[in-house]
Parts: C-alpha cells; structure tokens; sequence
C-alpha cells in the first residue's frame, strides 16, 4: 500500500464568527500536500460533548484564549505525528485518542484534535488529486444532502425573545440542491420583507436568520408559512418547517430558578416535562413540522423515549445534546428506542473516524443522520464535503446569510456540478 508521510503540522489561533479565538490547524506531506481545518465552537453546548480547551485567562479574549491548543498541536501532537501515514486517518485518529488519553480528550483539547485530524485528513485528499468528499466517501459518496435553513433564530443565538433555538426550513419538493437552494433562498428574502412590512427588525442571528421580537414562538412559525405561501411555494408539499428546540438550554436555564422542567426564560415561561411533551406534539400536530431537534434535554431519557412513541413514526426527533454525535450515547438511544434522527457535529466527538463511526451506526439501526455546523463557524467549509461523502441524506447550515454559512452551501453547490 502506498503511504503518505507527515512532514509538519502547525497550528495558530485564529477567530470565528462571533469573533472568538479559535484554532486552524495546517498539515503539511512530504510530497508538499497540504490541508488546513478550521474548529467551529457552539454556544448551546451539550454537556458530554469533546472538551473544547480555552486558556480560560479573563484578561485576555475574557478566558477563550486557545493559545493552549495551538501549543499541544505545535509542541506535542506534531512530535508524535510527523513521519505517520496520513493516508491512514483511523491510525491518525487512533494515535491523537492514545496521545491524549482522556475519555473527553480533556488533556489536548478536542478543538486541537479535531483541528489535526480534518488538517491530516484534507492534505491526504490534495496528495490523492481527488475531490474531499469523494476522499472522505469514495465512490459511494454521491447523494446530496437537503438543506435544512435556519431563517429565524432564537435562544442563545440572538438577543431577541424567542427561546426556542432555530426555525428552519426544509425543501421537501425540491428534485436538486440547486433547486433547494433556489426555493430556501426565495423565502428567505420574502421573510425579510414581510418582517419589514411588520415593524419588525430584520437584523440577524448568530446563524445568519432574523431574529424579530415576537409574540411567541408559534408567531415564528406562522410567519415562516406565510412567507412560504409568498413565495408561491406550497408548504407540507414544498416545504416544511423544522425546529430545533436546544432544550437543554431551557434545563440549564430552570436550574437556576431551582425549578426541573423547562424555562423559557426569555418570555418568564416554566413547562413541566409533562407539559413539555404535550407543547412539542401540539406544535407538530398544528403545523406542519417534520424534524424536532432536542425537544427535550439531553437527561430526559424517560421523555424522551416516552416522545418517541408517541410521534416519532410522523416525526423527525433528532438528538444533538442528547447524542453529541458519540457512539456509546447513540447506542443507548438505540437499545432504549429514543429518537430517530443523531445530529453530527465533528468537534462533539473530537475525530473524523469517530464521527465516521456514529454515522456508520447511525444508519446500520435506520436512524437519519444530519451534519450539522456550530453557531459559531469559520470559513471551512469541510462539513459540506462529509455531507455527501456519508450520503447523509440531511445537512443544516443556518441561513444564506453571513459568509462562513453561504461558504458552504456554494462549496454544496459546486459538488453537485462535479456530480452530474
Ligand atoms: C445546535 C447548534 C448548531 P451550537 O444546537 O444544533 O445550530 O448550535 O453550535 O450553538 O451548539
Ligand atoms: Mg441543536
């Protein structure tokens, strides 16, 4: 077999999207390929998710500094890699899990893996002269993915009312991503002049959707709809709605009024799990809603399988803090019937195999699998490459708006040129 070696790595801090620092890791080959990732971060973290390391020094970048990161890339990941095969990114990944030793990848920092493992894996793609995707998926890798737009955002990713995190939108109807595309973008714009012809601000969130102070979350859905119908498009038969509660965020914020269900605590509303439950259902018995993102938190199991039975036939239920895209958290969703979706987000896990692996389970048990971005994002756009390399069916990347998201869907809409 034909090997690669590992010339250098390097790493520097750089910044995201919400100007934050984050890392960019470079991998150099001996046969002067190259690859460079960029780690995105969130702001409605799960808890069992890779640990992100900050230099957590408040006088500088107020603690999220990842000078730290860049040194054990630079210092200790590099020594241990420089030589290796890059052409083997299970070995790869393997040595940074070993290397780091911790169950959480604490000791390195998940950001300074993840960073190494993407870098390593896009210069084994340059090597090869062949296209990232068709690296990551071979010739398997064809299908493209539906987008899911995030047009109007809420909770920790905006400063308006809305506690419910994301209103997305799904072009059922569409027969290409081009025509997806087409359709989200359509709407999109319809929505911006129907919240201007309202009074209502059209400046936007973390993830590039409005986000308007509104009456309550279902005045959110509504005006999605109708901007659906404006934009001559039929909603249920060209598109619906898709939300993504980020529950846990509604946990975390009950905790601190010492209450167990869930606050809306940007509208002083409380929910019992109970009511919890009851709210999800009606909402997607009242409108059209296809795919639920934690509807519930990532502790509610009992809720969550109870939720489960009663709507998952109909609906999407995806666990994104609930999974934080890790095999053994999967396979206790498996074996315990809970949701029907997985969220992947690479930095959850930490690797490029390990997230492989969550897909690979993912879809040996029938469970839908949707790559997903982090509210705070980068100009990489690797997420739309793995996207159709796992025929991952689903793809969510806020809204056609705000460069480090439209980065990814033109890279999306480049692969589907190659493809036909
Ligand atoms: C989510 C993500 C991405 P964050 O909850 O699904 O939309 O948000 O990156 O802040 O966790
Ligand atoms: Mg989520």
């Amino acid at each position: 077999m034909r090997k690669m070696p590992i010339k250098d790595i390097k790493a520097s801090q750089i910044f995201d999207s919400r100007g934050n620092p984050t890392i960019e890791v470079t991998a150099i080959l001996d046969d002067g390929s190259i690859g460079s990732s960029k780690v995105p971060s969130g702001a409605s973290t799960g808890t069992y998710e890779a640990y992100e390391l900050r230099d957590g020094d408040y006088q500088i970048f107020n603690g999220l500094g990842v000078s730290k990161a860049v040194d054990n890339v630079n210092k200790k990941i590099s020594k241990n890699l420089i030589d290796e095969d890059a052409y083997n990114q299970e070995l790869i990944d393997n040595m940074l899990i070993n290397l780091d030793g911790t169950k959480n990848k604490s000791k390195l920092g998940a950001n300074a893996i993840l960073g190494t493992s993407l870098a390593i894996a896009k210069a084994a793609s340059n090597s090869l002269k062949i296209p990232l995707y068709r690296y990551l998926g071979g010739i398997f890798g064809h299908k493209m993915p539906m987008p899911m737009m995030n047009i109007l955002n809420g909770g920790k990713h905006s400063s308006n009312n809305l506690s419910i995190q994301e209103f997305m939108i799904v072009p059922v109807g569409a027969d290409s991503f081009r025509e997806s595309m087409q359709m989200c973008v359509e709407i999109y714009q319809v929505l911006k002049q129907l919240l201007k012809q309202k009074g209502l601000s059209v400046s936007v969130g973390d993830e590039g959707g409005f986000a308007p102070n509104l009456e309550n979350d279902e005045e959110a859905i509504k005006l999605i709809l109708e901007a659906i119908d404006m934009a001559g498009l039929k909603k249920e038969k060209d598109v619906k709605i898709a939300l993504d509660v980020a529950s846990s965020e509604m946990r975390e914020e009950a905790k601190k009024i010492q209450k167990e269900g869930y606050y809306f605590w940007k509208t002083d509303e409380y929910k019992t799990k109970d009511e919890m439950i009851k709210y999800i259902i009606k909402l997607t018995e009242k409108y059209p809603i296809m795919s639920v993102e934690d509807g519930l938190s990532e502790e509610d199991w009992k809720e969550w399988k109870e939720l489960t039975s009663k709507i998952g036939k109909k609906v999407d239920l995806v666990g994104d803090d609930l999974f934080v895209t890790n095999k053994e958290r999967l396979e206790k969703g498996i074996k315990n019937n809970v949701a029907n979706s997985i969220l992947i987000k690479p930095n959850q896990i930490g690797t490029l195999t390990e997230t492989l692996e969550t897909i690979a389970l993912a879809k040996e048990d029938g469970y839908k699998t949707i790559i997903s971005h982090r509210s705070g994002e980068t100009e990489d756009t690797f997420i739309a490459d793995l996207s159709v390399a796992v025929n991952a069916g689903q793809i969510k990347m806020g809204a056609p708006c705000r460069s480090e998201r439209v980065a990814k869907y033109n890279r999306l809409l480049k692969i589907e040129e190659e493809l036909m």
